[in-house]
């Protein structure tokens, strides 16, 4: 894998990683930087790699998954691998009958409306997802020092793809639910944070160094409906692995208004969007967690120039968090020139804290 000495030596601990240190607010050298999304279809070697393979059977090969999940690690000299899979790996592993669509998302067959729609979300359990344990556990071998980062989807979000039926720009229905019938969102989410939950947990217990909670749409609530509706049950997903010594990442899009209540569910990290300055993020934050972030994806596409100058702007405000971890404000477009990334990864790993 491509690494420099400062990143890792061949006896280092991913728990003595640069990602690790900062996400704990503990000094390190420079900020390290990861992209979310980062495996995917800006590489020509993903797009080779998953030919003929539909999207939820290739995140159930080991072989596969291991593979795709170092290709950013080895192209970009990345700090972190994120696990490759997808939100809605778990519910399909409980039996949710639904597909990853190319080009659309995650798609339900029946979408959840009414009480009687909850038999169809049993409890998950490592004896379901037993290819999860050993993909970690292949790559955990392969990375050496380079942390690993699991990821599950928070309730809010897995439960608009499974009200709407898949992606939604207004989650209409969802809100819906939520408001109309409160104990039924409520007895939702508790499933569903059971399930997220689990899926950390059997991803640490393989032998992930950190994870990350994507509540990718959780912005479309008020402060007032997040704290309601959607906290208490991101902050079960988050409790699963609390004993598990490992930090976690809590992300969302344009949550501006919600950072200190994300930061509140449980986590050591709040993840950043490019709407709003990491700088004034940290503030707003109080100075307790770590934050992540912010680039926005689609400066990705301007000149050096502006880009170069973005990242040097984003690592000085970095600075003023108690750790800093650079990533882009949401996921990498499937557009990007990669080489744009790896020289990204290049200029952070110039950079002081
Ligand atoms: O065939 C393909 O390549 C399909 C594209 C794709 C990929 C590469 C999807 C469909 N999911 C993934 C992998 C994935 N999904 C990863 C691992 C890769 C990496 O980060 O390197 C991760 C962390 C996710 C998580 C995910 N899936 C989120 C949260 C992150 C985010 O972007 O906010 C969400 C919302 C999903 C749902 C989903 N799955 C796929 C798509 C296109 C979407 C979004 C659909 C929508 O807009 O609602």
């Amino acid at each position: 894998l491509r690494s420099d000495a400062d990143t890792a030596s061949a006896t280092a601990h991913p728990r003595d990683s640069l990602l690790v240190r900062a996400a704990r607010g503990r000094p390190g050298s420079r900020p390290p930087v990861w992209f979310m999304r980062q495996a995917g279809r800006s590489l020509p070697e993903y797009r080779a790699i998953r030919e003929g393979v539909a999207m939820l059977e290739s995140c159930r090969r080991p072989e596969l998954v291991t593979q795709i999940t170092l290709q950013p690690v080895r192209r970009h000299g990345v700090d972190a691998a994120i696990f490759f899979s997808d939100i809605v790996v778990p519910l399909a592993a409980v039996g949710v009958d639904l597909d990853i669509v190319p080009g659309v998302g995650p798609v339900v067959a029946q979408p959840f409306a009414t009480r009687a729609d909850l038999d169809r979300l049993p409890a998950l359990t490592p004896e379901h997802v037993p290819d999860i344990t050993e993909s970690v556990r292949l790559l955990v071998a392969e990375l050496g020092p380079t942390p690993l980062i699991g990821f599950a989807g928070a309730p809010f979000t897995l439960a608009s793809y499974l009200v709407e039926g898949g992606p939604s720009k207004t989650h209409a229905r969802t809100k819906a639910l939520m408001h109309a019938d409160p104990q039924l969102w409520h007895d939702l989410c508790a499933r569903l944070a059971q399930i997220s939950g689990a899926f950390l947990q059997i991803q640490v217990a393989a032998g992930a160094s950190a994870i990350q909670l994507f509540d990718s749409w959780a912005g479309a609530l008020s402060l007032a409906d997040y704290v309601q509706f959607v906290q208490p049950h991101s902050r079960v997903a988050l409790a699963a692995v609390a004993e598990l010594d490992v930090p976690r990442i809590h992300f969302g899009v344009g949550t501006g208004e919600l950072l200190a209540a994300m930061g509140d569910a449980g986590a050591e990290v709040v993840g950043v969007d490019f709407r709003v300055d990491l700088a004034e993020a940290a503030q707003r934050l109080g100075g307790r967690y770590a934050v992540q972030g912010n680039l926005d994806p689609a400066l990705l596409f301007a000149p050096w120039e502006v880009v170069e100058a973005q990242v040097r702007r984003i690592v000085e405000q970095g600075r003023t968090a108690p750790g800093h971890i650079f990533n882009l404000g949401h996921g990498v477009p499937p557009e990007t020139d990669p080489d744009v990334l790896t020289r990204i990864v290049d200029l952070v790993k110039s950079l002081a804290t």
